[in-house]
């Protein structure tokens, strides 16, 4: 199947009717779907698949004669609630693109080489970012993981239990997958408006984290209750969402309040608990920590004014990720001096380059628009990206 086929295969997978938007949620139908297609095409090409015990999928194509710790490339699948059809997917499909690419032309690597579909990589569901990746390598407590929960109240326990692996999963850092590891390199999406080429190498991620912040009032009718006797929650959310935007303009930052949960939601109620994640990234670690501390002192001002109470946890936090520069600079070199560039969006590429060395293309976005419906490739910097791929993976692997 070439790139094109198998990208007209996964696009609809997911995709919303109406807003174009996917919702392919780790361990939901659609996830599984793609899991599914992508198990499909690595066994149709002969790759050895295998669960990694963390909810991550490798397929791995060992030619004989093939020795040492293996390059690996891959993606994720999952995407965030109506996300755009590219970041993730476009990293796997050209995987498997660019094996077929090398393949034709008769290539056989010196080393093995590996794909790998990491789970839950936007948090979409459980909300933590990159918990496969994390898993892998150590970055969470698998205890911790094994009890977060989904907006149903499920755990991440019982779900990767349901879907075949056993419940001992997840295990937890995996050294001896770790050392099969040689590199790991991402191709993904550029997810802003930076890459004025159709392919890019990245330089580095910019510190960011995530909040969960919980406001509690009291639940009472909307057109009873005066003003003096009411205990709004979504009234200090409110202030957070514009102190986290003040805040991060102050620092260079980005900063993103996004509201998850109202109990209960009518319009005509004052709902009892808002429940917010605040999304920060700056230039620095204390870029984002500051921004962290004006928008929770904000909402903590507006709670004790609107008789509310509120709870933040730090459910996730990476701080900045220069990448493996001697690799950084060999897959430019290989690709004849491509631009280089940071990125604000966080990758499974970063928490794997705390244990092995790490690398990222980018795929030149022509609307610089992501996790939405606009996010876009064109065919050809897509096809170009592939052979990108498959050149970097060939002078990796000692071919
Ligand atoms: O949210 C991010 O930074 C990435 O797209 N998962
Ligand atoms: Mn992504
Ligand atoms: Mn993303
Ligand atoms: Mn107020």
């Amino acid at each position: 199947m070439s790139f094109e086929e198998m990208w007209a295969a996964l696009l609809p997978v997911g995709r919303d009717g109406g807003s174009g938007g996917y919702h392919r949620f780790a361990w939901t139908p659609p996830e599984l779907e793609c899991r599914d297609w992508f198990l499909g095409e690595a066994r149709r090409r002969g790759l050895d698949v295998e669960h990694d015990g963390n909810g991550n999928l490798f397929a791995w194509w060992n030619p004989a004669g093939a020795q040492g710790p293996a390059v690996v490339t891959g993606s994720h699948l999952d995407s965030v609630p109506g996300g755009g059809a590219f970041d993730g997917p476009l990293g796997v499909v050209s995987a498997l693109a660019a094996i077929d690419l090398l393949r034709d032309e008769g290539f056989r690597p010196g080393r093995p080489v590996g794909v790998a579909v990491f789970a839950e990589e936007e948090g979409a569901r459980f909300g933590v970012a990159c918990l496969g990746s994390r898993l892998l390598t150590g970055a969470i407590d698998p205890e911790r993981a094994r009890g977060l929960r989904d907006a149903d109240g499920l755990s991440f326990a019982e779900v990767v239990a349901a879907h075949g692996l056993d419940e001992r999963q997840p295990v937890g850092p995996d050294e001896g997958l770790l050392a099969r590891i040689g590199c790991f390199v991402e191709l993904h999406v550029e997810q802003g408006r930076a890459l004025d080429g159709p392919v890019g190498v990245a330089s580095a991620i910019i510190p960011h984290g995530r909040w969960r912040m919980r406001f509690t009032g009291e639940g009472d009718h909307a057109g009873t209750t005066g003003l003096s006797d009411r205990r709004d929650p979504m009234l200090p959310f409110a202030h957070a969402v514009l102190a986290a935007r003040d805040s991060a303009a102050r620092h260079d930052g980005v900063a993103t309040v996004g509201k998850v949960g109202v109990v209960p939601g009518g319009v005509n109620a004052i709902p009892s608990s808002v429940t917010a994640w605040l999304d920060a990234r700056g230039p620095t670690d204390d870029a984002v920590r500051r921004t962290v501390g004006e928008t929770v002192e904000a909402a903590r001002r507006a709670a004790v004014e609107h008789g509310v109470d509120v709870e933040v946890t730090e459910e996730s936090y990476s701080a900045v990720v220069a990448f493996d520069h001697s690799l950084r600079d060999r897959i430019a070199t290989t690709l004849g001096g491509v631009p280089v560039l940071p990125t604000g969006a966080g990758h499974d590429a970063g928490i794997l380059s705390a244990r092995v060395p790490a690398a990222m293309l980018f795929v030149r976005n022509p609307t610089g628009v992501s996790h939405a419906p606009a996010e876009h490739a064109e065919i050809g910097d897509c096809l170009a990206g592939v052979e990108a791929l498959a050149s970097v993976l060939k002078n990796l692997t000692g071919g």
